[in-house]
């Protein structure tokens, strides 16, 4: 018998089962094309780049100008370019979890004007519920309904650096009941409770890329490095400091 259990044992470490679970979904690009993603909003804007990745061989584009076919339906405070990718409907509603990652570079720093970034919307209604914001070099992070920030990171969106979010949500209608954690580069920015869920019988999807008002000013963001896991440990920064020539 114990010669049965060791045969067992060896079989299922030499068949990986020790080795890291993979992930619900991966936005790495080294597809070397955009399939990875649900959706692309105002594709023209985004594509994929080798020069300057955080991991593997590519890494996605985000790229916006102030002509009108980077509006969406004409609106100038929505000049808009960005990668969208909708978990699995049965992993998002009331009292389950979402755990997200993702990395960005900016080539150069953006304007001090305000850039919606990585947020999270609902699915038939649009409502967006929380999201960061980029003015400058600033970054900061907010329910989408409030007027002011939980907190703002100063600096944190430098140029030429990679910079790693993730995010912890919990989903719920309930305003004591829903939250989200943040760390920027590892550093835990603290739990907020709010409302994460717009309503119990939609689903939610994330929109990372630029969306901003209208200038004419041309900016890119880089991203790598997106994943969605099943618990904190798998999606957390990996504390790897990477910068491009
Ligand atoms: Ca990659």
């Amino acid at each position: 018998m114990n010669k049965i259990i060791f045969l067992l044992l060896s079989i299922l470490i030499s068949s990986g089962c020790t080795t890291q679970e993979a992930h619900l979904w991966r936005g790495d690009f080294e597809s070397g094309d955009l399939s990875q993603w649900s959706y692309l909003l105002n594709p023209h804007g985004l594509s994929v780049q080798d020069t300057c990745v955080y991991e593997g061989q590519y890494a996605g584009q985000a790229m916006i100008t102030g002509e009108p076919d980077m509006l969406w339906h004409g609106n100038e405070n929505l000049n808009r370019t960005e990668f969208n990718y909708k978990p699995a409907a049965e992993r998002i509603g009331e009292g389950k979890e979402t755990f997200f990652g993702w990395s960005f570079y900016l080539p150069q720093p953006l304007s001090e004007n305000k850039h919606e970034t990585g947020y999270w919307e609902s699915d038939k209604s649009y409502r967006q519920m929380l999201r960061f914001n980029i003015t400058g070099e600033d970054i900061s992070f907010q329910e989408s309904a409030a007027a002011t920030p939980f907190w703002v990171k100063p600096g944190f969106a430098s140029a030429g650096k990679w910079h790693d979010l993730v995010l912890h949500i919990g989903w719920s209608t309930d305003a004591t009941k829903g939250f989200t954690q943040v760390w920027l580069d590892g550093e835990d920015m603290g739990k907020q409770f709010f409302k994460t869920l717009h309503a119990s019988d939609e689903s939610m999807f994330t929109q990372i890329g630029i969306l901003r008002a209208r200038e004419d000013r041309v900016e890119k963001i880089y991203i790598d490095n997106v994943r969605e896991g099943k618990s904190l440990k798998q999606v957390r920064w990996d504390n790897k400091a990477v910068t491009c020539n």
